[in-house]
């Protein structure tokens, strides 16, 4: 029989998350299978992954392991409930995952993304000071430039307008702290810059504007990452930490993309030497092979909740796929790797070559910082006079036209490999850059 070729794929009915859709549907780029450290096109191109897919496979790709747990997980139990009911999968993970948190996140909340997961944060934060009786404390404190997922609770303390502006009014009673990049005193630090842990007194200023007994929770990303990578202040989230304490307020560590070795540790509270009362994750959780997150909670959060009356539900909320078996089944596996390979720390040994390899590109055209930690980097680009973000896109073009696949974020190029890379690729990832930068 003749070999049929496959019908030319229509790419108009699906309308893409972040995407310019008009634009992408012009030119689409396919990726249609992966391994290890690569993407493979459908015209059989490798392209190197800078990137972990969306910051997710941070064990690389296609890991037999996760494929064989989830396919198993599917043949046996393609789906059970779990409000008032439970599978042993759910508790298995939920065991591993806070065996391993930092400190005495002793209890989880699984959802299916970091969004939700946000979300979750958010109300078992207001939930908690209304178990407490303290019920008027209502008030999150977000911080600009950072990026909590696209629910409304999530936007409603997210920092970038532009993800914002069209979306009404969000959430009532939340302020913001000032983000902690400023260019001209840290550029080209590498690690973490020693100027600005008084950013975080900007929460004192909040406190005395609102009176902590309004205020329920602040919420970070350890390291701001989507919005280009900013690193913290030496010192800035200690001092977050003494002003939450004086004052009874929450910290929520959004760990989404920081955690799961990324910084070179498993957890940024563990980096960072800073524990937070609740910890979100997802993306790396599962290695981006099946979506979930999970919210990490301290256990006098999760036992400030359980002084209701028996029978009662203590938290009225849910998922329909909350611990997801298939989920769960990937989750463990993907802790089983982490744990063997020991990847947190492999991302640790690497940091030095990583960031040596980074601040390389220091001197070459449109370059004004270049920002690192763990296996994190941002290679910032003066942006074209009145054209915002087009520069960042055509390097990220051209760098994907070279076979490496780097993000930009505005202008901001990002990379975010994943953990398995080696020294060679790093090269690669690095030299294609420059070479894009220098034009050739
Ligand atoms: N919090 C943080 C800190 C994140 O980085 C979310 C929440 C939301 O997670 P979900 O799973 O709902 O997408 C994220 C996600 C990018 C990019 O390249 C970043 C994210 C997602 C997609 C793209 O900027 N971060
Ligand atoms: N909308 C409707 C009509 C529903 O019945 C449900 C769940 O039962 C949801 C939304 C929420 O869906 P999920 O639990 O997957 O978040």
């Amino acid at each position: 029989m003749p070999t049929q070729s496959p019908a030319p794929l229509n790419p108009e009915a699906y309308w893409m998350p972040f995407t310019a859709n008009r634009r992408y549907k012009r030119d689409p780029v396919l990726f249609d299978s992966a391994e290890g450290m690569y993407y493979q096109r459908p015209d059989g191109g490798k392209v190197l992954d800078g990137i972990a897919g969306l910051w997710c496979v941070n064990a690389g790709h296609r890991r037999p392991e996760i494929v064989q747990a989830i396919a198993h997980c599917a043949h046996q139990l393609d789906y059970a409930p779990s409000f008032q009911m439970g599978h042993p999968l759910a508790f298995q993970f939920a065991e591993a995952l806070c065996a391993q948190a930092p400190g005495d996140l002793s209890r989880v909340f699984f959802s299916n993304s970091g969004s939700e997961a946000v979300d979750t944060a958010l109300k078992i934060a207001l939930g908690y000071h209304k178990a407490r009786g303290q019920g008027q404390r209502v008030r999150l404190i977000g911080r600009e430039r950072s990026y909590h997922g696209v629910g409304f609770g999530g936007l409603s303390v997210s920092g970038i307008g532009g993800h914002r502006k069209n979306f009404g009014n969000l959430l009532p009673y939340v302020d913001y702290l000032p983000h902690t990049y400023d260019r001209s005193q840290m550029a080209y630090t590498r690690g973490q810059p020693a100027w600005g842990a008084h950013l975080a007194d900007e929460l004192e200023r909040i406190v005395a504007l609102h009176d902590a007994s309004t205020i329920a929770a602040v919420i970070v990303e350890p390291v701001a990452g989507s919005t280009g990578v900013l690193v913290p202040p030496q010192g800035y989230l200690q001092r977050l930490r003494e002003i939450c304490d004086k004052h009874g307020i929450l910290l929520i560590f959004d760990e989404v993309i920081c955690a799961f070795g990324r910084l070179g540790a498993a957890y940024a509270s563990e980096r960072f030497g800073v524990q937070p009362d609740i910890l979100t994750c997802a993306k790396g959780l599962t290695n981006g092979a099946i979506p979930m997150g999970a919210t990490l909670v301290r256990e006098a959060v999760y036992q400030a909740y359980m002084d209701a009356p028996e029978g009662a539900i203590e938290f009225s909320h849910g998922y329909t796929y909350s611990g997801h078996p298939v989920a769960c089944a990937a989750g463990l596996a993907t802790l089983a790797i982490h744990q063997r390979e020991g990847l947190a720390q492999r991302a640790r040994e690497l940091e030095p070559y990583w960031e040596d390899a980074a601040h390389a590109l220091r001197g070459l055209p449109g370059v004004v910082d270049i920002r690192n930690i763990g296996l994190l980097a941002a290679v910032e680009l003066e942006p074209l006079p009145g054209q915002a973000g087009k520069r960042g896109y055509a390097v990220h073009q051209a760098c994907l036209a070279k076979g490496s696949l780097i993000r930009s974020s505005g202008d901001a190029l990002l990379l975010s490999p994943p953990l398995i890379v080696d020294k060679p690729q790093i090269d690669q990832l690095f030299s294609t850059l420059a070479e894009v930068l220098r034009g050739a």
